[in-house]
């Protein structure tokens, strides 16, 4: 345990300096007032470990987390640092930052306790993991290196609105709407920007933190990656103790040594400090700061500190580090060395410090008595911000009517519009209607190198399927731009985008390739306003082309497996089937306020199924909301996507050959989804059969069939049955192809059957 008590040689060693110099003297820039400051809140933070830790062991809190050792690069960076300025992204060891930024020792142990006041978190997630709205400290995670593409992405979305200020406008509401507004009905409001406040500052700057042993994750270099190429004022920090638990940095840094490993990334400007003195912290970061606010580009602060603690309380840090090497560590504890200093430059005396540190301790002890009386959270609360309480996209608010352009026809263009076309008409229109949408991912650009655009010497690209063709013509290059080849940092750079307020709208290019975004996208987007009790939202689209049906597709550009997702809370899920349902959700998907994953099936792209005249720029569907496509008596067939023609196809043919008729329903959105419709159906025929291309067990039919057999087990006269693909992965010939992906002739068998049954 690291010693605080204050040594009476030092204190008169450093007696004799005279009243004149005490006044003018700087260290670093920083006044005596501020370094006494820097010590209280460093002891304060390392006084709340100690309490915490004490709670822990009598079970009045349920984890600790300590941020030992790294209380002076902490205190550094938030005194050169701007609380509700700049933007914040710490990790778990940055307890001393955060209370330099202005979170209270009260707020910490309400964490703790889990009560319902916490504002990090209402009681949902761990202590250390810090949320403060107001002071722009941003929800953090446990999953290590998470928040780091993030902070690229709240940088970008700062910098968006720096360079676009109207983009931050809010619409105004329609009059009648402002009328139901007072009468409190919110639900109608149709537009997240009503509930976003944007902030932004012309030279704010994103801190980011993490430790050595993060470094290794890939999601870091990704995001050192992305900060270069786009020159953004972001300040990473390593925070260098040495160990990832137990495994030492050698083993976990090529050389051992980061700084030198990314010292060859372009833009940024380089600190290595030694993060335990706060006086040359607090210079490296004002440096960085300075830096990054003239807007040359990111900087890299890392600082060599220590871990005085273990890594958590389920560690034991001597049974892989012997006691000199811990003894080593001690004699640079930044909280004795700061108390050192303060004595040796005459800035405080003994009893200077010791009434300093009685205070503290007396602050500390009314906050643990007071949060150890905090009430918890009622159990019935568990659900609440799952999703927006402000906008429910299910609503009626966001159930339009097409409208038909009464324009005279063009001779030369097809009346109905494709899938692929009637995307891009809705991304177009949303675009103009509302400046916050960009649109990223891998060829999503027309041409990154727009000179070749402007002397019109290609015509541009927009998307391997094209969807986006046009939009960086029309709408600029910082509104539609080619990201790096990384789909976690598409996602991550997109939910910090959408924690400002902007609503990017990304592409990832296939399904099969959404995976290394899998972290961002289960622990990250889904989880964000849950974790953070509303405090923070990343309402993003993410558009992704899926399935097979390719003749040649093969494993990796047919793959399905939307339930994977549909199993995530938090998370809408959206599989139209056709062109007008495609631009109807996907502008309830951008005009609604939770994160959307909208699945675009290749094949129906340009299929002649399901084409559609243009349906204006308001068409909305409400998720949630089935299309019966075809009415019937004798079975019910659920399904969604590429299955739909299919079926159609095999209802046609049993209704032709043995006049059987069946109801199909298009489920159009996985999540939320159609329960009241189908209940109705099955209601009616007691013959269900769910439909689905994605491999048959565990899959979206599962549960569908569940819900069946346990709510309407009584309306059946059947058993319940699936026709999806062969648990297999899509092979490449197309003979396999078919015989493993569900055929409108599999799909008539097991009608005829269950019809028969
Ligand atoms: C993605 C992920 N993998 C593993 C863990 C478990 N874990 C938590 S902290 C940690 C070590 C982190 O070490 P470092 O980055 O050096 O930070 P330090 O704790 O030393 O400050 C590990 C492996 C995790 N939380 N997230
Ligand atoms: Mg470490």
């Amino acid at each position: 345990m690291a010693t605080t008590k204050t040594d009476p040689k030092l204190s008169l060693a450093a007696s004799g300096t005279s009243a004149a110099s005490k006044k003018v003297k700087l260290y670093e820039g920083l006044t005596r007032e501020q370094l006494i400051h820097a010590y209280r809140l460093m002891f304060t933070s390392r006084r709340i470990d100690d309490r915490e830790i004490l709670l822990k062991r009598q079970q009045k809190i349920f984890f600790q987390m300590s941020g030992a050792g790294h209380e002076g690069i902490g205190v550094a960076a938030g005194l050169a640092l701007r609380s509700g300025y700049d933007w914040f992204y710490p990790y778990y060891r940055d307890r001393a930052l955060c209370l330099a930024v202005g979170a209270t020792p009260y707020d910490m142990f309400l964490q703790g306790v889990g009560a319902a006041n916490d504002p990090s978190s209402g009681g949902r997630q761990m202590p250390s993991h810090w949320s403060y709205p107001e002071l722009h400290v941003v929800t953090q995670s446990s999953p290590t290196g998470s928040q780091i593409l993030q902070a690229v992405g709240c940088a970008e979305g700062g910098r968006y609105f720096g360079r676009r200020p109207s983009a931050a406008g809010i619409p105004e509401f329609p009059s009648s709407r402002t009328e139901r507004e007072k009468d409190g009905a919110t639900s109608d409001f149709v537009d997240y920007r009503h509930f976003k406040n944007v902030a932004f500052k012309s030279d704010e700057v994103t801190y980011v933190s993490l430790g050595d042993g993060t470094s290794s994750e890939g999601e870091f270099w990704e995001a050192m990656n992305a900060a270069a190429l786009e020159k953004l004022p972001v300040i990473f920090v390593v925070q260098d103790n040495g160990y990832a638990i137990s495994v030492p940095v050698e083993v976990q840094t090529a050389g051992g040594s980061i700084s030198r490993l990314v010292s060859g990334f372009p833009n940024f400007h380089f600190e290595e400090v030694d993060g335990t003195d706060v006086v040359a912290s607090y210079a490296s970061f004002a440096r960085a700061a300075r830096y990054c606010r003239e807007g040359h580009g990111p900087a890299f602060v890392h600082a060599h500190v220590i871990r005085p603690y273990s890594h958590s309380l389920s560690d034991d840090e001597r049974l892989y580090r012997p006691d000199a090497e811990r003894e080593r560590d001690a004699q640079r504890d930044p909280v004795t060395r700061t108390q050192m200093f303060l004595l040796r430059e005459g800035i405080l005396d003994a009893n200077g410090i010791d009434k300093l540190e009685k205070e503290v301790e007396a602050e500390l002890q009314i906050a643990v008595d007071r949060a150890l009386e905090a009430l918890p959270p009622a159990p019935e609360s568990v659900l609440n911000f799952v999703y927006s309480p402000d906008i429910d996209p299910t609503s009626e608010a966001f159930d339009t009517q097409p409208v038909v352009s009464d324009a005279p026809v063009d001779a030369k263009k097809p009346a109905t519009k494709t899938m692929a076309d009637l995307i891009t008409g809705t991304l177009r229109d949303e675009m103009k209607r509302d400046e916050r949408i960009v649109i990223f991912g891998e060829d999503v650009a027309d041409c990154s190198r727009e000179e070749y655009l402007k002397r019109k010497l290609v015509k541009g690209k927009g998307g391997v399927f094209k969807l986006t063709f046009g939009l960086q013509c029309e709408y600029g290059a910082d509104r539609v731009f080619n990201a790096p080849l990384a789909e976690a940092a598409i996602v991550g750079r997109a939910i910090g985008m959408a924690t400002r307020g902007l609503k990017p709208v990304v592409e990832i290019q296939f399904f099969d390739y959404i995976w290394p975004a899998m972290m961002q996208i289960r622990d990250e987007l889904s989880v964000i306003r849950w974790r953070s009790n509303n405090g923070f939202s990343c309402p993003i689209v993410i558009r992704v082309a899926i399935g097979g049906y390719l003749t040649g597709g093969a494993i990796y550009h047919s793959q399905c497996g939307e339930s994977t997702f549909t199993h995530i809370p938090g998370l809408r899920v959206v599989f139209p089937s056709n062109s007008l349902d495609a631009a109807g959700l996907l502008r309830t998907a951008i005009r609604c306020d939770d994160p959307v994953l909208f699945l675009e099936h290749k094949r129906l792209y340009r299929e002649a199924y399901g084409r559609a005249a243009y349906p204006g720029p308001d068409y909305m569907i409400p998720f949630g909301k089935a299309k019966i496509v075809q009415p019937g008596d004798a079975l019910t067939v659920i399904t969604y996507g590429a299955v739909v023609p299919r079926a159609l196809q095999a209802a046609q043919k049993l209704e032709r050959e043995q006049g059987v008729k069946v109801e199909l329903i298009d489920l159009r959105t996985l999540n939320p989804f159609d329960w009241e419709t189908i209940a109705e159906s099955v209601s009616k025929t007691s013959r269900v059969l769910v439909a689905y291309e994605d491999t048959l067990s565990w899959g979206y039919g599962a549960e569908i069939a569940a819900r069946v057999a346990d709510q309407l087990f009584d309306k059946l006269d059947a058993p319940v049955r699936r026709v999806a693909a062969k648990d297999v992965f899509v092979a490449y010939q197309p003979i396999l192809e078919d015989a493993i992906l569900p055929q409108p002739n599999d799909l008539f068998l097991a009608m005829k059957e269950l019809a028969e049954y």
